[in-house]
């Protein structure tokens, strides 16, 4: 075992780990020690074998009134998904069957490819919504948008390459008649422990469904997403019941390991609100520190100025300034749209990467003529 062990240890380091601090542009960090034990205790449980583990459902309704509590409802619906792209496609897959003849659906320029995959899969078109001067989803246009025809609107908090929080609370009063999705997945565990910021909680009454990954903010091992619903009756309408089981299961995937589920609660457990809350306001900080440090880097500004912990920072020479600081073993992404970089003040990322980071940075804009 030692020797099967010890060749996957030398691939394994040939990566990256969060843990060296160089790691700048994932939505994901370092999984917590309790949660992986977690995981390791409940991993040869399958949920779906309620016959035979019929305890282990009770940590996922943990999970479902943790949020709900956080999320200004009680007895939300919903359960612990493969990640943000599942818990998008579930969310839509219910709204079909909410409103069944509807198609259209009205998506920001800005959201996650998860929502194309969903309207494939699932035979619905895509109405495009542009987004404003702040990149957020133009609330007129989905106004003018919305039809009869209209079967949702999805908004995104924390969008995938600018980290830009939608106009929810607006959006909200505009979608009484139609399905409203939010996608939290990366801010769903970042807003609700911060002062001020947009809403995400069901106290917005139109909000159908909303995702959030535990695996992003919540330091979970991947992959551990969620889906939420208002109430019990968006998950009646997806279940299926195969003849050699008990219950109909409401779930995208057949098989599910219970390990990610005693994963997720067990974070939630161990930090609760308040330990979740001062971490994000560590992130804050952070986020701030770097701002500042930014501020005398010539050439170099953020696209938009940041909700959460996450900058995009664009320049005219970023193409170029990017590869350099890929050869200097910065681990970052590029977004082509924009021209820029994307830094998710995760709480792997130290005051002191910040710093090192920075000082990289205007090494290698100085050197570009
Ligand atoms: N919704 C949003 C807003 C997301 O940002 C993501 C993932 C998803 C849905 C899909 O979630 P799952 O990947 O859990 O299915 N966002 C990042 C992406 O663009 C994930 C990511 C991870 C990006 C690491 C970069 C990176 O280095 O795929």
């Amino acid at each position: 075992m030692n020797d099967v062990l010890g060749r996957l240890m030398e691939l394994r380091k040939k990566d990256p780990f969060f843990a060296d601090g160089r790691i700048l542009s994932s939505v994901c960090t370092e999984p917590s020690d309790v949660s992986l034990e977690a995981y390791r205790i409940f991993s040869d449980v399958n949920v779906l074998d309620r016959y035979v583990f019929p305890n282990s459902g009770e940590l996922e309704m943990d999970v479902i009134k943790w949020f709900s509590s956080i999320l200004g409802k009680k007895n939300l619906s919903g359960y612990v998904t493969s990640g943000g792209t599942e818990a998008n496609i579930q969310a839509l897959w219910a709204a079909k069957k909410k409103y069944p003849g509807r198609r259209e659906i009205l998506v920001p320029e800005s959201a996650h490819y998860s929502l194309d995959k969903a309207a494939d899969l699932l035979e619905l078109e895509i109405k495009w919504i542009p987004l404003d001067e702040k990149f957020k989803a133009d609330v007129a246009s989905i106004q003018e948008g919305i039809s009869d025809e209209t079967l949702a609107v999805v908004l995104t908090a924390g969008t995938s390459a600018l980290g830009v929080v939608d106009p929810i609370t607006e959006v909200n009063g505009l979608c009484g008649d139609v399905f409203f999705h939010v996608d939290a997945a990366f801010a769903g565990m970042v807003l609700p422990f911060l002062e001020n910021s947009e809403r995400i909680d069901f106290g917005l009454v139109n909000i159908d469904s909303l995702t959030i990954d535990p695996h992003k903010m919540g330091y979970t091992p991947i992959p551990s997403g969620c889906i939420l619903f208002r109430d019990e009756s968006y998950m009646k309408r997806l279940r299926f019941k195969p003849s050699y089981l008990e219950e109909p299961l409401p779930t995208l995937t057949g098989s599910r390991s219970a390990g990610f589920i005693a994963a997720v609660w067990a974070n939630l457990m161990f930090y609760g609100v308040e330990g979740f809350r001062s971490k994000v306001w560590e992130c804050m900080e952070n986020t701030r520190f770097l701002l500042s440090l930014l501020e005398g880097v010539e050439g170099v500004e953020p696209v938009i100025e940041p909700e959460i912990n996450f900058v995009a920072l664009t320049s005219d020479s970023m193409p170029q300034v990017y590869g350099l600081l890929l050869e200097r073993g910065w681990a970052l992404s590029l977004d082509r749209e924009t021209n820029s970089i994307r830094i998710v003040v995760m709480p792997h990322v130290s005051r002191e990467v910040l710093e090192d980071f920075v000082g990289d940075l205007r090494e290698c804009m100085n050197s570009i003529p």
